[in-house]
């Protein structure tokens, strides 16, 4: 009875926005969301759900660098052609524009010749780890539409980690590790995107594709978003329909694409050998020259418009929702709980539009306009008994509008189901540890995601870090000693604390 009534609701939606269609200016607060394409019948409308356009996410970034000050020219200083370890007569001077590299000639409009680039400081002061963390963060959700593509200007690095948040850079998981020699670096096998399948898209691999043969001309790495939709939409993307429905009904799909940040730590910079050249250590540093991420604002297919104002992106909600992804029901329209639009049934989609609350319904006459049977539906009590978990509910009462009220990290009608990246364990307890985005590192296997079990000399959490750094017998080796930092670092930020930074 409940349900056929809300049934009918929207069906009456749908009439009212189809009459609305002729007016495109007000359309988009009714649960279509169209535009006008050309094709080869002439003009016509096409439907979707509703979301904003992919864009170049650039645009819309702060970029920040750890260290700060490791941008070369300050002071000014000399560094060789990389192929040429003689030809030494570069020069980076911050104080001059010409010969500057700042962070953001990273963003710029590429294109010319020469590219402009940013560029580190020189590795002087090997054997010391030459690293620097480029994060980029946007303060809103975005959701990734095509290849993150990072050019580098000189060799591309021996190592490097691409990582992600989703909870404005609180916390970070690797999105994936690019090495010469996986197995050295990372003690990951090396793999390919080609490798994966449908059921292993999630898993985060190390590649060797990018890495090797700093000599020859290729200068990029990508993070291969498209090849990884490829699994659903077949070669040229060209079943969106099935991408979209997997996306619909996959959360941690969906998740896997969507960040608030991106952060690439480059760990060691090319070298092209396997040792350094100490007498010429102007050869070795880091220089991007352009990076590329396409996206667009989550909505939660909300919204067809996002919008960059005082800086900040922001959804402009439709269908009563609110918030800046439009993750909840706006105030008085929560006559049923919040949820995402759906991409299904494919083209149209469904909106799921926050209805009016049961209590706010007598305040808003123009509904009763609108909805003529509002007024006979069937109210729920909110004092009545709704079983909802104990475990996973704030209270074991409906909520005013007649649900269960879940705790952090728990969904579901009765609070009785985790969120992804969480597990059941006497109510939903965030993962330690599990195979998509918290990965045992160090050939650690994760065991029912509170605990990874660490290979003999490893330790901590993720097994990151050598156990004799916890006995403090690792020799005098740096290379430990700045792996001891990263795992540090890595630990701060899995605790959440937040505070001075290390690098
Ligand atoms: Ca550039």
């Amino acid at each position: 009875m409940y349900l056929s009534r809300f049934l009918s609701i929207h069906a009456l939606w749908v009439t009212v926005s189809s009459v609305m269609q002729h007016y495109p200016s007000v359309w988009g607060h009714y649960d279509v969301c169209k535009t006008q394409i050309y094709t080869e019948e002439g003009k016509i409308w096409d439907y979707m759900a509703c979301q904003p356009e992919a864009t170049d996410m650039t645009k819309y970034l702060k970029v920040k660098l750890d260290p700060p000050d490791i941008t070369c020219g300050d002071p000014p200083e000399t560094f060789c052609a990389m192929g040429n370890p003689y030809m030494c007569n570069n020069e980076c001077d911050a104080s001059t524009p010409e010969l500057a590299h700042p962070p953001e000639l990273m963003f710029d409009f590429e294109g010319r010749h020469p590219s402009t680039f940013w560029q580190s400081a020189t590795w002087k002061e090997y054997p010391k780890p030459l690293q620097v963390n480029i994060t980029l963060s946007w303060s809103k959700t975005i959701e990734l539409t095509d290849n993150i593509v990072i050019t580098f200007e000189s060799g591309r690095p021996d190592q490097m980690i691409l990582e992600k948040s989703l909870d404005y850079g609180r916390t970070w998981q690797p999105y994936q590790y690019y090495a010469t020699d996986c197995l050295d670096a990372f003690h990951m096998d090396p793999k390919s995107v080609k490798d994966l399948s449908q059921h292993t898209i999630l898993e985060i691999i190390c590649t060797e594709e990018y890495s090797t043969g700093y000599m020859t001309n290729s200068k990029i790495i990508h993070f291969e978003i498209k090849d990884r939709f490829a699994f659903f939409a077949g070669p040229r993307l060209r079943n969106m329909a099935s991408l979209y429905g997997q996306l619909d009904t996959t959360k941690k799909l969906k998740d896997f694409f969507t960040i608030t940040d991106l952060r690439i730590r480059l760990l060691r910079p090319a070298t092209g050998e396997i040792f350094v050249d100490e007498q010429h250590l102007a050869r070795y540093f880091y220089a991007i020259s352009d990076i590329k991420v396409y996206g667009r604002c989550k909505c939660n297919l909300h919204a067809t418009v996002c919008v960059f104002d005082n800086n900040k992106l922001s959804c402009e909600c439709e269908h009563n929702t609110t918030g800046p992804d439009c993750g909840k029901c706006k105030k008085n329209y929560q006559g049923r709980p919040w949820s995402p639009g759906s991409y299904l049934p494919i083209p149209k989609g469904t909106a799921n539009t926050c209805i009016p609350s049961i209590s706010s319904i007598g305040n808003l006459p123009k509904f009763d306009r609108i909805w003529p049977n509002i007024s006979s539906l069937e109210v729920s009590n909110p004092k009545q008994e709704c079983f909802c978990n104990p475990l996973g509910s704030i209270h074991d009462r409906c909520n005013g509008t007649g649900f269960c009220e879940c705790k952090t990290g728990t969904t579901g009608r009765k609070c009785d189901e985790c969120l992804p990246g969480n597990s059941w364990h006497y109510g939903c307890q965030p993962n330690v540890c599990d195979n998509e985005f918290l990965h045992c590192q160090n050939g650690g296997t994760c065991h029912n995601n509170v605990k990874c079990q660490c290979p003999a000399g490893y330790t901590g959490i993720l097994c990151e870090k050598l156990r004799c750094e916890e006995a403090g017998s690792c020799g005098s080796d740096s290379g430990h000693g700045a792996r001891a930092q990263g795992s540090l670092t890595l630990l701060v930020a899995l605790l959440g604390i937040t505070g001075p930074r290390l690098f």
